[in-house]
């Protein structure tokens, strides 16, 4: 997808739902607050406040495909297997060892602040009791329960904010157009009736799960398919803020979500968004996929992690579960160790803001609200200095993230005549060094100001 045009598109609705909002009030009919509610920038910010402040959350890929560890839907969409062999994989879905409150309790540990679970994916299987068909692991799975109600439970009673990802594409649906990646059922132009039953299919599921778990955040995916007139991606935008107005809808709903989601894609410049959150998975699959061996160690998660935070956005880390409820040891770990830097260093993440323009520090940072603090990310191994170009403030002091080391810095080449700053260096000593990235804290003598200029030449 190009995600310039999304967030392009995203931008035009808005101003085009703007403009015909006005037309309305002017003719003196606001028939609904709510939808002049859900475009004010205000409003908008303040309900995105506890994701832009949440930096990390947990993306989890529960479905059938964990029996045979294959391809979450595009294995048969692919045709890596047929349709018939994919759901014989219903057979073996047991979800025996499930423990909602393990999982959330180790969501917990990782630091993050939401979570979000599969409620369907293309496959079409819903992992709840859909009363809209038969195709879910309560109807037609030997786990013959919903894993969704559970799971936000577990969640919710630590104080983690619940994302339902939902598939638009429905592959299993008969009235579904899209198929295998080379056939379809037929064209959305040539049977709008059949089209229709569709919409009110995939509607019918969104208002249960609203209605059912009341998520804090949809996480759509698939709108690549169909266009915003054909998904109403309007009409579904006002299904979930007519039942909670402070839901959070990301960007795959073909113009009409809250903010940008890059998948497995790293940004180099900032984005200009005002939210955004990557996705990623832990080795290379977004299910189980125990052929998969290439996990991402814990010390290139911290990195990206705290790169996507320096530039203004979230991570959304995936893990795969088995059939039966269990987490590979490998995604527990690295969530441990992940909640252990948290643990030692989450200040300079959680809360903050994204960190000052690329040039002056060579890495990360980040920001308090009020711009007077200073975090540093600092990757591997430290030289003895480290060093900040362009800070016009004072440093009042600088410590060491999870140590109580307290450091000291020399301003070099500050020219007595010349507004232009010196340059900082930092004196880090190896033994305050983290296992994986070292924070240093640098507390300023008010909001930071950077000079950023050519060195007086122009
Ligand atoms: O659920 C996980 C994946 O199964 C799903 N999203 C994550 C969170 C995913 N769907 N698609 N992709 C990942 C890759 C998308 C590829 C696309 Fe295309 C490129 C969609 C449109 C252009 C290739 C070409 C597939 C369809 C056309």
């Amino acid at each position: 997808m190009d995600k310039k045009n999304n967030t392009l598109r995203i931008s035009t609705n808005y101003k085009i739902m703007k403009r015909i909002i006005a037309v309305i009030a002017l003719i003196g009919s606001v028939s609904s607050s709510l939808k002049a509610q859900t475009i004010d920038p205000a409003s908008i910010k303040s309900k995105m406040q506890w994701f832009a402040d949440a930096k990390l959350g947990i993306f989890i890929h529960s479905g059938i495909y964990a029996v045979n560890g294959i391809d979450e839907s595009w294995s048969f969409h692919n045709k890596k297997i047929s349709y018939a062999g994919y759901m014989k994989q219903l057979k073996g879905f047991t979800l025996d060892k499930y423990d909602p409150a393990f999982w959330a309790e180790l969501i917990k540990e990782s630091g993050a602040r939401y979570a979000v679970i599969t409620t369907k994916h293309h496959d079409g299987v819903a992992m709840y009791d859909t009363r809209m068909n038969n195709l879910s692991i309560v109807k037609a799975t030997p786990a013959k329960k919903d894993m969704v109600k559970p799971l936000f439970d577990e969640l919710r009673k630590r104080d983690i904010k619940c994302g339902a990802y939902f598939s638009l594409i429905d592959w299993s649906y008969p009235d579904y157009p899209g198929f295998l990646k080379d056939s379809s059922r037929y064209k959305v132009e040539d049977d709008y009736g059949r089209w229709d039953r569709f919409r009110s299919f995939f509607q019918g599921q969104i208002k249960e799960i609203s209605n059912k778990f009341n998520p804090d955040l949809w996480w759509f995916d698939g709108d690549w398919e169909h266009s915003a007139e054909q998904w109403e991606s309007e009409k579904v935008r006002q299904i979930i803020l007519s039942h909670n107005s402070q839901s959070i809808i990301n960007g795959r709903l073909q113009g009409y979500g809250d903010y940008e989601t890059p998948e497995q894609n790293f940004p180099v410049s900032r984005p200009k968004y005002n939210w955004w959150e990557l996705c990623m998975t832990t080795n290379n699959n977004w299910g189980y996929h125990p052929d998969d061996t290439n996990w991402k160690t814990p010390y290139e998660i911290i990195t990206i992690f705290t790169d996507a935070v320096s530039n203004g956005g979230n991570l959304l880390l995936d893990i795969g579960p088995r059939a039966d409820g269990t987490i590979p040891q490998e995604e527990i770990d690295v969530l441990k160790e992940l909640g252990a830097w948290n643990k030692r260093n989450g200040e300079s993440v959680f809360n903050t803001v994204g960190g000052i323009p690329q040039g002056h520090f060579y890495g990360p940072t980040t920001l308090s609200k009020d711009s007077t603090t200073l975090y540093l990310f600092v990757q591997g191994h430290i030289n003895g200095n480290v060093t900040l170009k362009g800070l016009m403030n004072k440093i009042e002091d600088i410590t060491v993230l999870g140590s109580q080391e307290k450091l000291t810095h020399k301003i070099v080449g500050k020219i007595s005549w010349s507004a232009i700053p010196g340059l900082v260096y930092i004196n880090v000593p190896e033994k305050a060094e983290d296992k994986y990235v070292t924070v240093l804290k640098l507390k300023l003598d008010g909001p930071i100001k950077l000079y950023a200029g050519h060195g007086g030449l122009n």
